[in-house]
Formats: C-alpha cells, structure tokens, sequence
C-alpha cells in the first residue's frame, strides 16, 4: 500500500506543471563591447533562460532569472556596473492570469459554440478547428497529414488551393518555437483569412486564382502541448537525447544550412541545442519532405515572436545572399504596410546582422534549396510581456501581420522566377 503512495506520489510530481514563482524577467541595455562579454559570460556559466540573448549593442539583452538566482545575478551585475530594469517581477503571476483566461475562454467557447481568434487555444482545439475550416470552406481549403510528430501527434496542412497540380506556392510555419504563442494564434486567424476574404478580396482572390499556400500552424505539436501541461517557457523539441537526462533539440538549428555552426548549442540541455544531425527531428524531415518532393514553393515564411523583427538569409553566415536588395526593399515595403494599422514599429534586415548569427534555421535551408522568398517574422512584442503576450493584443498582431504577408505574397505573385 505504501509503494502505491510513493508511486503515486512520484507520477503526480512527474506531471508536475512547472512554476516561475517570484522569478523576474530583466532587461539589460547593453551599452559596450564589454558589457556583451560579460553577459555572455553569465549565460555560460549559468542556467539561465535568455529570452534575448547578448550579441550586440543594438538589442536589449532579456533575461528570466528564477527566484533562486535572482541574489546572485544582481551581485553579479552590480559588481560589473551593469544597470537593468525589471520587465516582468513575478512571472508566475502573467502565467496564472493567462490560464485564468483561457480556461473562462473554453466555458465560453463550449457554450456558444463559437471559436474565438482572440484567445490562445491548445493543440486539440486547433486540431478540431481545422476541421471546422475545412467543412465551412470545402472548395478551397484541404486538410493534410504531412506526419507525425516525435511523440506521434499528427502535424497537419492548411492547404488553400483553387485547383491545378503543384502550384507555385508559399509556405507559411507557425510556432516552431512552442513557448511563442502568438505565433500560433497568428497562424489561425490568417488561415480563417484567407478563406474569409477568398471571393472577396480582388488581389488575394487573383492569388489564389494561380497559386497556392500551404500553412503548418503547429510546426513543433509535442512542444506545444508541453508549453501548456508541463512547462509553459519550453521551446524545443520533445525527443530524448541518448546521452543526456535533458531532452529537447532546438527545431530552428536542426536544418542543414550550416548545421552545427556559430550560434547553434552542442549542448543537449541548452535552449538552441541543434540535435545530433541535421533534420534529425521528425518534425523539420517532415516539412523537408513535403517541400522537396512540392519542387515549385517560391516562398518559404516562418513566424516566431517577439521583437518585431522582418528577417531574410543568412543567419548561419554574415555574408550577404545574392538577392539581398531585393529582399531588403521587399522587406521593407511590408514593414510599411504593417505599421500602417496600429504604428507598430518593425527592423528589417538579415538574421545575422538584426539578431545573432544562427546556423541551421529553416529559412537558410529554404533560400539555399532555391526558394528566393524566404522571411522570419518576430511578432509583437519588444519585451514588455515577451512570450506572454496578453491574448488581447493577439487580433491586432494578426491584422497588422496579415497587411506584410500579403504584401509579400502579392509580391511573388506579380514576381515569378
Ligand atoms: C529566427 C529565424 C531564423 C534564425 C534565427 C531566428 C531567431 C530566433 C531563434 O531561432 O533564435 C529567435 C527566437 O526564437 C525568438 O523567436
Ligand atoms: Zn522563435
């Protein structure tokens, strides 16, 4: 009988949701070569979770410090004269506000039946919106399996096609990265979009008259889900690394685009863990699949969070890629549009010079297999709230999102090469 207790006990603990009590989120403003360093050292040294990492002067450096390390953390930026603010100064508390309204959102949504595009939802009520999509849009949109997932969920297609075979297409991933959610919440309400304003809509109507778009709204489905039952700061993968208790590979340094290079982590338990080959993970061969075997995507759009950020190849190199200009006024003329609804503020530029060098991310891979149009966007927002953007800013990140999409596809389409 007592065996039974301790073995309950120990599975209740396994299921455990993880807490960020008292934990703070600071951010440094970085104001020297020197001060980078010095960050960079703390992020070697301890396990701290860098929400932006230290690499240049020109970005804030955020950083969730647990409670437990909060002491030492301050002695040690104190003792180096570096300042920081507080962002957010008990992280538990966003967290249960958040679930809070999630779970008055599901009592709602089952009353009225009614889905809601401005609330964060989990993997299975997605999964069964899709379908509601497809019966509501039966012309236009198709449901695909492109696989499973490491821990064998299916990860599914929203595929907007008005007929033909193989189309010259775009693709547009969504929530690689599980902790940021409004990327996925992003991906649904452009997917209802799309269908909504299909017939309406001249210039997108016209695009969908000679094109298609494929988008995969849980790139990373055992990493979402673990974000809501387990640990709601998880980015990674869910796979087991042979040699190691930490699990986990970092899906956006799995792909071979110089796999294995600078700002890629050999370590399993670091955040940006690139796996122990390229395309390890079930979850990026299966989207690797899907694109080769395709052969005609013109556009490849991957959407993480935060930092408002509209990014081109490379980021495994700093070197510029041969369509740099283009891609640079392209970029830019989509910013425009997207600040033009609510005044958000975007940076256009190459991942390595507008972030960090980051070798193996999907958008290097795609360029490289020709597809010219590859962008990464980082949502809202610039570090207020970070991953924990409040589900009320979700429809505004959407709109405003959706005017850059569009112009971008529009752009592909009057553009073929
Ligand atoms: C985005 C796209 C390609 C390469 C790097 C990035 C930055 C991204 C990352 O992979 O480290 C930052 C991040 O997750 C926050 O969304
Ligand atoms: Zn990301």
């Amino acid at each position: 009988m007592r065996g039974l207790w301790v073995l309950l006990a120990l599975v209740t603990a396994a299921k455990a949701e993880r807490v960020f009590s008292g934990d703070h989120v600071i951010r440094v403003n970085v104001q020297s070569e020197g001060q980078i360093q010095l960050l960079q050292a703390l992020e070697a040294e301890q396990e701290l979770d860098f929400w932006l990492h230290p690499v240049s002067t020109e970005l804030p450096v955020d950083i969730r410090v647990p409670r437990s390390s909060l002491s030492a953390v301050r002695e040690y930026l104190d003792a180096h004269g570096i300042p920081f603010t507080v962002m957010i100064d008990n992280l538990q508390d966003l967290l249960d506000a958040e679930k809070a309204e999630m779970e008055e959102n599901e009592m709602k949504e089952r009353s009225s039946r009614n889905f809601n595009f401005g609330a964060y939802h989990r993997l299975e009520t997605i999964y069964s919106w899709m379908d509601t999509l497809v019966s509501q849009y039966p012309t236009l949109v198709t449901k695909e399996l492109i696989g499973r997932s490491y821990e064998n969920r299916p990860m599914y297609v929203l595929k907007f096609s008005t007929g033909g075979t193989k189309r010259p297409s775009i693709w547009i991933d969504t929530g690689i990265h599980s902790r940021e959610w409004v990327s996925q919440a992003t991906g649904v309400w452009t997917a209802n979009k799309i269908a909504s304003v299909y017939g309406t809509d001249a210039s997108l109507t016209s695009l969908l008259d000679t094109m298609d778009i494929y988008m995969l709204i849980l790139a990373n489905p055992d990493g979402y889900v673990y974000s809501h039952t387990n640990d709601r700061m998880w980015r990674k993968t869910r796979s087991k690394n042979p040699s190691s208790r930490c699990r986990g590979v970092d899906p956006n340094r799995n792909w071979d685009a110089g796999f294995g290079g600078p700002g890629a982590s050999r370590n399993p338990c670091s955040d940006s863990y690139h796996g122990p080959s390229a395309h390890s993970e079930v979850e990026v061969k299966n989207v690797v699949n899907l694109i080769k075997s395709h052969g005609n995507f013109k556009s490849f759009i991957s959407v993480h969070a935060y930092s408002q950020l509209l990014m081109y190849p490379y980021g495994h190199s700093c070197s510029h890629i041969p369509h740099h200009n283009e891609l640079d006024s392209l970029g830019r003329a989509a910013v425009q549009k997207l600040t033009s609804l609510h005044g958000t503020r975007y940076k256009v530029g190459s991942i390595c010079k507008i972030i960090y060098q980051a070798s193996g991310g999907s958008i290097d891979w795609s360029y490289n297999l020709g597809i010219k149009y590859s962008f990464a966007f980082e949502l809202r927002d610039t570090g207020r709230y970070g991953f924990l953007l409040p589900a009320n800013q979700i429809i505004p990140t959407a709109s405003e999102t959706w005017l850059a999409l569009k112009h971008i596809m529009e752009y592909v389409r009057d553009h073929p090469y």
